[in-house]
C-alpha cells in the first residue's frame, strides 16, 4: 500500500491557504484509511531568517492546529522532523548523488533568494532534505502544490541515481495534486501573490485562529480592485476571484455555482456573506485549538509518540542504506 508523506513548516500560524490547499486533503487521505505521515518540518523553517525564541511556540501551535483540523495522532503519524536524525543523515548521503548545478536550477531558490542579501546554503540545499524526508519513509505518494513538482522530480532523480549506484533501495514517488478548488489561495492585499505564513503583513492572510472581528476587518481591507460585480476572472480581477475561490473552498461548491448564485449581490454584500461563512467554518476548529492549548501535555505527548513511530521506520531505512553504502562496519 502507498505511504503518504506530507510536511508543513512551523513558520507561523496555519492560514486558510494552508488549510484548503493542503491540510484538509491530508485529513481526507487519513480518513480514507491511507497510511499518512504528517511532519512538522522545523529544519526547513530555518532556511529563511527566523526567531529561535518563537519556534517552540510555533511548533506547539502548528501541532494543535493540525490536530484541530482533523489530523488524528492515533491514525496518522504526526511528528517533529528535527527529532528524527535519519532525515539529515540521509540528506547528506543524497547530497553525494546530485550536483550543485542541478540544485541551482530549481526555480524556488531564485525566487526565495531574490530579496535576500546573503541567501543561506540551506536554502539551496533544502530540496535534498525534502527528498530525504520522503525517502527515509520510502513514501510513494506525496501531496504537493504546483510549486513543489520540481522538488519531487529531484527526489525521483535521486532515487534513480542512488539505486543505480548502490542497488535497488528506494521506490519512486508520485504527486497527489489537491482535488479541492483552492489550489492556490492568494494574498488579500496583493492577490497576484500567494497567501503566505511568513509574509510580514498579517492583513494579507486569514489565520485559522483569527477571531470573527479580525476575519471581518481583514476581509474588509481585502483588495477587490473596486469591482462592483461578482465576476470570476483571475487575470483581470484577481482580488474578487480570490474571494470567490475562498468561498468555493469554504462551501465545497464549484466556482461556477457560487458565481451563479451570487451574481446579483453587490460586492459589499458578497464580502459579508463570505465573512459569515468563513467565521462559521473556522469556529469549531478554533474552539478545538483553544481546548488543546489548555492541554499542552497532550500535544507534546502526541508529538513524542508520533516521533517515536517515525524514528522506528527511519532507523530501519537508515540501516539498509548504510549496508548498501558501506558505512555499516561497526553496526
Ligand atoms: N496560499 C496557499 N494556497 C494553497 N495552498 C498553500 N500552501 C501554502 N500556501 C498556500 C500549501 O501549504 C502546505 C504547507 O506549506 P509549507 O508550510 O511547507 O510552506 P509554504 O508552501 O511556503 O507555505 P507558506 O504558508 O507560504 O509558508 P512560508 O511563508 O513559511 O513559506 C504546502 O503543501 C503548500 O502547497
Amino acid at each position: 500500500p502507498d505511504r503518504i508523506l506530507s510536511g508543513i513548516q512551523p513558520t507561523g500560524v496555519l492560514h486558510i491557504g494552508n488549510y484548503f490547499g493542503a491540510v484538509k486533503n491530508w485529513v481526507d487521505l487519513q480518513n480514507s484509511n491511507h497510511d499518512v505521515l504528517c511532519a512538522i518540518v522545523d529544519l526547513h523553517s530555518m532556511t529563511l531568517p527566523y526567531d529561535p525564541q518563537k519556534l517552540p511556540q510555533h511548533i506547539l501551535l502548528m501541532a494543535a492546529s493540525l490536530i484541530s483540523c482533523g489530523i488524528d495522532p492515533e491514525k496518522s503519524i504526526l511528528f517533529l522532523q528535527s527529532e528524527v536524525p535519519q532525515h539529515t543523515q540521509l540528506c547528506w548521503i543524497l547530497s553525494t548523488c546530485t550536483t550543485l548545478r542541478r540544485l541551482a536550477q530549481l526555480p524556488q531558490y531564485s525566487e526565495k533568494s531574490e530579496y535576500l542579501e546573503k541567501p543561506l546554503l540551506g536554502l539551496l540545499w533544502y530540496p535534498v532534505l525534502q527528498a530525504a524526508d520522503i525517502l527515509v519513509y520510502k513514501a510513494t505518494r506525496i501531496p504537493v502544490g504546483k510549486d513543489q513538482v520540481q522538488h519531487l522530480q529531484l527526489a525521483n532523480a535521486l532515487v534513480r541515481t542512488f539505486n543505480l549506484k548502490y542497488g535497488e533501495t528506494f521506490p519512486h514517488s508520485k504527486p497527489i495534486f489537491n482535488p479541492n478548488n483552492a489550489a492556490r489561495i492568494r494574498s488579500l492585499i496583493d492577490p497576484t501573490k500567494k497567501m503566505s505564513k511568513s509574509f510580514p503583513d498579517p492583513n494579507s492572510r486569514i489565520d485559522i485562529t483569527d477571531p470573527p472581528d479580525l476575519i471581518a476587518s481583514k476581509l474588509k481591507l481585502a483588495n477587490l480592485e473596486s469591482t462592483l460585480s461578482i465576476v470570476y476572472d483571475p487575470q483581470t480581477r484577481p482580488g474578487v476571484s480570490n474571494l470567490i475561490e475562498m468561498h468555493s473552498a469554504l462551501t465545497g461548491r464549484q466556482i461556477s455555482e457560487v458565481c451563479q448564485e451570487f451574481k446579483d449581490f453587490d460586492i459589499e454584500r458578497y464580502r459579508e456573506t463570505v465573512t459569515e461563512v468563513m467565521v462559521e467554518t473556522l469556529r469549531p476548529i478554533q474552539s478545538e485549538v483553544d481546548r488543546l492549548l489548555n492541554n499542552k501535555e497532550y500535544i507534546i505527548s502526541a508529538l513524542k509518540k508520533g516521533t517515536q513511530k517515525a524514528t522506528d521506520i527511519a532507523a530501519d531505512t537508515w540501516r539498509s542504506v548504510t549496508e548498501k553504502t558501506g558505512n555499516h562496519l561497526i553496526k
